[in-house]
């Protein structure tokens, strides 16, 4: 067990989900371009150096001929890598079909697909099939590159099948599953066909983690009163065998932001952007394009604010960037639209030959700029009709030191639990009350927004993503010395 220098060896942390954190594109027969991205998990798990990571999981391009395979694999090796191979068929059922229209709309609390209702239910065993065949797909790649002592770490609704299926395999592997969308009401739970199925795989984990206390007690309501388990304090029990549940909050890694913010170029970018907006209060809107951001919400209650505020008018802007997801889907190609055409409206009417009050960009930003963006900013707009957690609060607060801009958040975000005090919480669905905290926050004195931002910022900057990583997987390690300890007894 131990190496030769007396030190314990290093533990391998295999964390798999759906994507990996590289996406590669195809150059030549053999050949690949590979470009790494910096998303929050990754950023969580590159700042914990007591484990050595491997990542496994899908790298998003269909590769069907055995030569491709072979060299993307040698390729992502070297950035500790191991993809699994999904085909197209298997990536529009299991992907698009059942993790994208069936689970993620579900646990945002906006129900199973309405529309041709016959025909959902029709394709829904199919889609659950590949969901279960492409989890188990996961699962071989995992076995295979399982080593005696590794702690595998799953992620997210794409992979609530891969506890069960590791289990069966070994049932000495220590597995944790963390779920980073919200996980809803037992009610809403409860009306997916394959409920039972996925709860008793998710049980196989020996941890399960959750962003918030609320949604580790529904899933613990759901395995009580969908599967007839007993809940406890620690989790839930199944014949003496316990899954321990609980909530473990993500963060972000906030020097990086505080750090960006000193570089030449973004001091730069800063400056340009203040002598753009001088003379305007800036408000600023970062989303993925999704139903779950409330984007569409958001921009209604900014005109209710402009009409009930005429003095306000050439006052303020709002910057809103979202990043189009998921493009193929009619859903989301209807949501474009449907922003499109409000800010169309609203810059139309309130617009004037040298300013208009929404600046709409459907596009990603780079860091950089976006850390210029978060630092100039007077109020960010977070209004999630759902949010796990949602990790662009934290950032702009990350951003604001010298600012202390106002943070109005929704309430249905996971954030809304941790950062609370400090911002304004409002009811996304609620135009009038977000229409008057816009106008508070615009108005609020220096003061209040200190105290306000002071409580966030040290918040933001304790509780990192890298805390969250090392705390997840020290518990998992506990879980298991404790349930072997009990099995002993
Ligand atoms: P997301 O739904 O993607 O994550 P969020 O937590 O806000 O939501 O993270 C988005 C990330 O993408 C942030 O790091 C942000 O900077 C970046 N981003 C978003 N829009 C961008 C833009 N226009 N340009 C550039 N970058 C942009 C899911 C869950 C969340 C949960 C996270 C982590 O839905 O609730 O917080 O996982 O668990």
């Amino acid at each position: 067990q131990y190496m030769q220098n007396g030190r314990p060896p290093i533990q391998r942390l295999l964390v798999v989900a759906n994507r990996l954190p590289v996406s590669a594109n195809r150059r030549g027969e053999d050949s690949w371009a590979l470009e790494v991205s910096v998303g929050g998990l990754v950023s969580a798990l590159l700042g914990i150096n007591e484990f050595e990571t491997r990542w496994i999981g899908w790298a998003g391009v269909n590769v069907p001929d055995e030569i491709g395979q072979k060299s993307l694999t040698l390729a992502l090796a070297e950035k500790r890598c191991i993809p699994v191979f999904l085909d197209e068929e298997i990536v529009h059922q299991y992907y698009n079909g059942y993790c994208n229209n069936i689970l993620w709309p579900l646990f945002h609390y906006l129900g199973l697909p309405q529309e041709d209702r016959l025909a959902t239910t029709r394709s829904f065993q199919s889609q659950f099939d590949a969901y279960r065949r492409a989890n188990q797909m996961f699962a071989d790649v995992v076995n295979e590159h399982y080593e005696d002592g590794d702690v595998v770490w799953c992620h997210d609704y794409h992979l609530m099948f891969l506890p069960q299926c590791l289990k069966e395999h070994n049932i000495n592997m220590k597995v944790g599953w963390f779920l980073h969308t919200p996980f809803p009401s037992s009610e809403i739970h409860r009306t997916l066909p394959s409920r039972s199925e996925l709860l008793k795989s998710v049980l196989a984990a020996d941890l399960v983690g959750f962003h918030t206390y609320d949604y580790a007690r529904h899933f613990v309501s759901a395995c009580t009163r969908i599967l007839g388990l007993e809940g406890t304090p620690d989790g839930v029990e199944d014949h003496g065998k316990l899954t321990r549940v609980a909530a473990f909050p993500i963060g972000i890694d906030s020097d990086r932001f505080i750090r960006a913010l000193e570089l030449p170029q973004v001091r730069n970018d800063i400056q340009q952007l203040k002598e753009r907006f001088a003379g305007r209060k800036v408000m600023l809107g970062v989303d993925r394009l999704d139903m779950i951001k409330g984007i569409p919400q958001k921009i209604l209650a900014f005109e209710k604010f402009l009409e009930e505020n005429p003095n306000w008018r050439d006052k303020v802007v709002l910057i809103q960037i979202a990043v189009p997801t998921r493009t193929d889907v009619p859903e989301y190609q209807k949501l474009t639209c449907q922003v499109h055409e409000i800010v169309g409206r609203i810059n139309g009417r309130f617009g004037t030959l040298t300013a208009v009050p929404i600046h709409h960009l459907d596009r990603s930003l780079d860091f950089h700029a976006l850390c210029a963006l978060y630092a100039v900013t007077d109020v960010a707009l977070v209004t999630s009709l759902r949010d796990g957690m949602n990790l662009v609060s934290y950032e702009y607060v990350a951003c604001q030191a010298s600012k202390k801009g106002v943070l109005i958040l929704s309430e249905f975000a996971g954030a809304a639990q941790s950062l609370g005090a400090g911002a304004i919480l409002v009811n996304p669905w609620n135009i009038t009350e977000v229409a008057a905290s816009i106008g508070y926050a615009l108005n609020m004195p220096a003061d209040e927004r200190e105290k306000r931002h002071h409580h966030n910022f040290m918040h933001v900057t304790t509780h990192t993503s890298q805390e969250w990583a090392e705390t997840f997987v020290s518990e998992l390690n506990d879980t298991v010395v404790e349930a072997q300890l009990r099995t002993k007894q």
